[in-house]
């Protein structure tokens, strides 16, 4: 990113210079990664995320009739839609297929969307895991909802975002990167029950107790990751279904082996073990979190990436490379965040450690012949926000 101008005034001039006028206004959304409880939203338990600084902005204005004009810095041509190819999921592809998703979401709930003309710049990276999609949701979703004067309070945006994605995108995704990117507050994780949306702003000032995260990106390439994704979350309402609870949310950690002993099978067994003991371990950080134990976390963070690694089976050679190299060069702790098969790794380290393990990292991936990683320490930021 280093030397880039900055990404708001990319988006103005990408729209100065595409429309040959001056923006309305311009929204950012950032990335996030998720601290830890993976694989555990569409399960309806409990995900911890954190906003990262890096953000997608969006310049836009309106434009008369039922049109949508969408230009981005990483697209040669704009991507140019109207009511018929927004209200047929699918129908716009690629990245314009999130704009068109937002928009049919938004008139599937019943609102009178303006049409707009936008710019999208980004500095969050694409296909790092790190939610440039749902970040680039959320943002068209608040410049829509601001140029047409929508009633459309932040709780409930995360709900239409996802439902762009699941419905128009195709991607059965869950709820959590929708409200991390949405519904962050600088300097704390954002504690979201799945199943009824409620939030906790638990406070994370890591600069306070000299710790940082290090996100590193494993830059492995994303093998099969969507149909992986989507057997996953199938094979665990299936387990649901087999136990008689309506999610394995509602299979406490306590009543674990009484449930594994009712499953047919070892790979069952496993899928369920990795959702129930997640969804502790996010109790758990949250509770040290909030008695100011930020070190003593590292443990839940490891023990997270074991469970995805040996029970979950989505962790590839490059992510747990990254983990065993972060911790033997003295990370408190390290996993795998996101959806899997690729994406990132973040490490809790003490501050004045964050280069050394990056470049233990990097010394591994040399050894194993991986491409080398990027890495940045995040600090987390805040939601999905109109700029000045
Ligand atoms: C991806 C999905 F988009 C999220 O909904 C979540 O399931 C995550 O993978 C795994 O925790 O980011």
């Amino acid at each position: 990113m280093t030397g880039r101008p900055d990404v708001a005034d990319r988006a103005t001039a990408g729209f100065s210079h595409g429309y040959d006028a001056t923006p309305a206004g311009r929204w950012a959304a950032p990335g996030r990664v998720n601290l830890i409880g993976e694989h555990t939203d569409y399960n309806d338990g409990f995900v911890l995320p954190f906003a990262l600084p890096l953000r997608t902005v969006v310049a836009a204005d309106p434009q008369p009739g039922e049109r949508w004009t969408v230009r981005s810095e990483i697209a040669d041509r704009p991507v140019d839609f109207g009511a018929a190819d927004a209200d047929t999921p699918g129908r716009v592809t690629g990245w314009g297929g999130y704009v068109a998703g937002v928009v049919w979401a938004l008139r599937e709930a019943g609102y009178a969307v303006p049409g707009a003309r936008l710019a999208v710049a980004s500095d969050v990276p694409l296909g790092s895991g790190l939610s440039s999609s749902a970040a680039l949701e959320a943002a068209v979703l608040a410049a829509l909802a601001d140029l047409g004067g929508l009633d459309l309070p932040a709780e409930r945006r995360p709900r239409l975002a996802q439902r762009a994605e699941n419905g128009y995108v195709g991607a059965p995704t869950g709820i959590m990167d929708q409200s991390a990117v949405i519904r962050c507050r600088a300097g704390h994780a954002l504690f979201l029950d799945c199943r009824d949306e409620s939030v906790d702003h638990v406070p994370f000032d890591l600069d306070a107790v000299g710790l940082a995260i290090l996100v590193i990106d494993s830059r492995a390439p994303h093998r099969h990751a969507d149909g992986e994704y989507a057997s996953r979350r199938a094979a665990c309402e299936r387990a649901a279904d087999l136990l008689g609870v309506p999610a394995l949310r509602d299979v406490p950690v306590a009543d674990l082996d009484a449930a594994l002993g009712r499953l047919p099978d070892d790979e069952t067994r496993r899928r369920v073990r990795h959702v129930v003991t997640e969804n502790q371990r996010v109790l758990d950080t949250v509770a040290l979190l909030r008695a100011g134990r930020v070190a003593e976390i590292g443990p839940l963070l490891t023990a997270s990436h074991a469970s995805m690694r040996d029970d979950f089976a989505i962790t590839v050679p490059e992510v747990d490379t990254a983990v065993e190299a972060a911790l033997a060069a003295g990370a408190l702790g390290a996993r795998m965040t996101g959806g899997g098969f690729g994406g990132c790794v973040l490490a809790l380290v003490e501050a004045s450690a964050a280069e050394p393990v990056a470049a233990a990292v990097r010394s591994a991936y040399a050894g194993r012949g991986f491409a080398a990683p990027d890495t940045l320490t995040a600090l987390p930021a805040s939601g999905a926000t109109r700029l000045p």
